[in-house]
């Protein structure tokens, strides 16, 4: 008996949307790890990362994106704006992610962004929320009047419900071609890179309000001895009352950051961390281009 040999399909599948509806978490839940970090807060993602999902006959590269921004604009925010609207260039398929429920002018500004010659599917994350699921077809036949999407469909990252669905309607799209990333890669980005952003994360976790904005890591020293990665970490600040905010009473703000960053570390690359973590002060590093570049922006 002869076997069937199905075409292999492969394809980039780019995830924008304005902050905080909740791209990242998506991603990690589609790839199974958390490559990319997430908060209740806005402006959380950075950068564009890269997240792969591998099947028998398909390849999704999904590509996540900073939440696009309307205010604030600095150096950094142009810079992050700039990833959104390049990434969306040579996708095969662009996922436009709102909130259930919630759709406002900044989601109306993204929607201006939207390549018209590829398709978009519009992903109503957070569906979990509406308590009311009688809301959800008036709430998509309003969005359905700004533009033609090639699918609609709800999901709930957080839960993981309906993934697959949106997994059915994004195939579709992928040509035909060979497999782009290893079968067992998850992530195009490097441990250094994801170091940095777990305890970028914590940061963000731990800390009020205005102090995740103003900060920025890099990881000074990162080394392999044998099973153990050895990390340096300098947290950037730009004033020095970030800095004793950041270190709280006793240093125990900073020592339970430290902690949070190296356990996730230690999920994700599957193996013993010792982390150690620098705070500088570093005026302005947002709109400085030359720490900008060294933070990985053109
Ligand atoms: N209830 C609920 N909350 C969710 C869901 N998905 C994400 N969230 C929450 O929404 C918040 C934002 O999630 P992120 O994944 O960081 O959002 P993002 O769009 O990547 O945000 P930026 O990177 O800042 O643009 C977090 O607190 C998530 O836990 C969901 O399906 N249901
Ligand atoms: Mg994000």
């Amino acid at each position: 008996m002869t076997e069937m040999t199905l075409p292999f399909h492969s394809g980039y599948i780019a995830i924008v949307g304005r902050p905080n509806v909740g791209k990242s978490t998506l991603l990690n839940h589609l790839v199974g790890q958390k490559i990319s970090i997430t908060s209740r807060k806005a402006q959380t993602t950075r950068h564009r990362i890269t997240g792969i999902l591998t099947e028998a006959n398909t390849q999704f590269v999904f590509v996540d994106t900073p939440g696009f921004q309307t205010q604030h604009m600095n150096t950094l925010n142009r810079g992050m704006n700039r990833v959104v609207t390049n990434s969306m260039r040579d996708v095969n398929v662009v996922l436009f992610v709102i909130e259930a429920r919630h759709f406002d002018e900044r989601d109306r500004e993204v929607l201006k962004l939207l390549p018209t010659d590829i398709p978009v599917i519009l992903v109503i994350n957070k569906a979990d929320l509406m308590q009311d699921k009688s809301e959800l077809l008036p709430f998509i036949q309003e969005i359905a009047t700004e533009r033609h999407f090639a699918a609609i469909v709800p999901v709930s990252a957080r839960q993981n419900k309906h993934l697959d669905t949106m997994l059915d309607a994004v195939r579709p799209y992928l040509p035909e071609g060979e497999q782009i990333y290893a079968e067992d890669e998850v992530t195009d980005r490097n441990e250094r890179f994801l170091a940095a952003e777990l305890l970028r994360e914590k940061v963000f976790r731990f800390t009020g309000d205005e102090l995740p904005y103003s900060v920025s890591v890099i990881i000074e020293q990162f080394k392999l001895e044998g099973k153990l990665r050895r990390i340096n970490a300098a947290i950037l600040v730009d004033k020095d009352a970030h800095k004793a905010m950041l270190i709280g009473a006793k240093g125990e703000k900073l020592k339970e950051i430290a902690t949070q960053a190296r356990l996730d570390m230690e999920k994700l690359f599957d193996g013993k961390v010792f982390l150690e973590v620098f705070i500088k002060v570093r005026s302005g590093w947002a709109d400085s281009p030359q720490m900008l570049k060294s933070l990985g922006y053109e």
